[in-house]
């Protein structure tokens, strides 16, 4: 039965279950609770609600650049050297591209699979399922659910080209933008978004031609940039053949301890948390609006009306204001 259409008690009773379960991070549990925060039902809700105190711990870091760049090889060997330091990896590869779990996907755990065995490692991709801004939300709630499970690092895995990606990506500690050589002009499309938000630069597949020639790109255009006193380094790297990986993990480190010293840390959390509940309350708005007066019928009868749109939202926000002054009575009676 999907999530959605479970009652008070039954979430209560999966919850129950799964949260003790999820916290001493066994693998099915984990899975489940991923599974959940897609499916962005009620149990989501209260999964979130319920694990929200035990986040806060894990390193969460975005690999993200263009199709093809490298990130799940750079991923691998990332996992690997943590692996060797003891340390526990929860991995989510979101395919923005991809309404179901495609080709790319399959490469990843085809790829990873040499860690399908070992506990201290969990990969999951997820996809959009036709919703993009629905995607920044349930994969921001899967990090919670690594985090709340101990997983010392997460790492975000995300083909960085378009807005939402740029979304994904905007709620994680350290932003690892990945490029090749001979990218070219497309590196202009990456600008637009990414990197600006950008913590520490990869010039990957650095065997091949024109390496040098990427790193000065990067270099010209983040001298051209703003940025405060982190100054995001550009290192290289060949993944395939594990060059490069102890200096990313060194410099991932260093972009840590800056964040915690400078109180950046903090300010981004912050700043995360306060995007994430405009997120929630705009869609909580609009869902109202539509369920009570319809969206569509609303904007319909304005066109026709010729009203201006302020009026239409307000009409639709004054239906939602009803309607939870409604709800807040119903609730109050004994
Ligand atoms: N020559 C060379 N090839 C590499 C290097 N790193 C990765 N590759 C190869 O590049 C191809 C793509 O690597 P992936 O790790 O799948 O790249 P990705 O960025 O995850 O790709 P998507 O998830 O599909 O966007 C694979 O065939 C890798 O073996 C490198 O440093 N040098
Ligand atoms: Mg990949």
């Amino acid at each position: 039965m999907p999530a959605a259409v479970l009652g008070e008690a039954a979430v209560e009773r999966a919850l129950a279950d799964l949260v003790p379960r999820l916290l001493a991070r066994e693998p099915r549990a984990v899975a489940r609770a991923i599974t959940l925060t897609e499916d962005g039902g009620p149990a989501q809700r209260e999964l979130i609600g319920r694990i929200y105190k035990d986040t806060g711990r894990a390193r969460v870091v975005g690999i993200t650049g263009p199709p093809g760049a490298g990130k799940s090889t750079l991923v691998d060997r990332l996992i690997r050297l943590c692996r060797h330091r003891g340390e526990t990896v929860g991995v989510l590869a979101v395919d923005p591209t991809s309404p179901f779990s495609g080709g790319a996907l399959l490469g990843d755990r085809i790829r990873m699979q040499g860690h399908a065995t070992d506990p201290g490692v969990f990969i999951r991709s997820m996809a959009t399922r036709g919703n993009l801004g629905g995607l920044a939300r349930a994969s921001r709630d899967a990090v919670d659910v690594l985090d709340a499970a101990g997983f010392d690092w997460v790492l975000l895995e995300t083909v960085g080209v378009g807005q939402d990606e740029v979304d994904v990506v905007r709620s994680v500690d350290t932003v690892v933008l990945v490029t090749v050589p001979g990218l070219g002009d497309d590196i202009q499309a990456i600008k637009a978004g990414i990197l600006e938000i950008a913590d520490v630069f990869v010039v990957n597949k650095a065997d091949r031609e024109g390496v040098e020639r990427a790193v000065r790109d990067l270099q010209m255009m983040l001298s051209l940039g703003e940025h405060g006193d982190w100054v995001p380094p550009i290192l290289k790297t060949v993944a395939s053949r594990d060059v490069g990986i102890a200096e990313l993990v060194a410099a991932i480190e260093a972009h840590r301890s800056w964040l915690v010293e400078s109180g950046e840390l903090a300010r981004r959390r912050r700043s995360h948390l306060r995007l994430r509940v405009e997120t929630i309350l705009k869609e909580r708005v609009v869902a109202t609006a539509d369920r009570v007066l319809g969206v569509d019928r609303e904007v319909e009868r304005g066109f026709t009306q010729h009203s201006d749109p302020y009026r239409v939202a307000d009409r639709l926000f004054h239906g939602v204001i009803e309607e939870e002054s409604r709800t807040q009575e119903g609730r109050n009676e004994p």
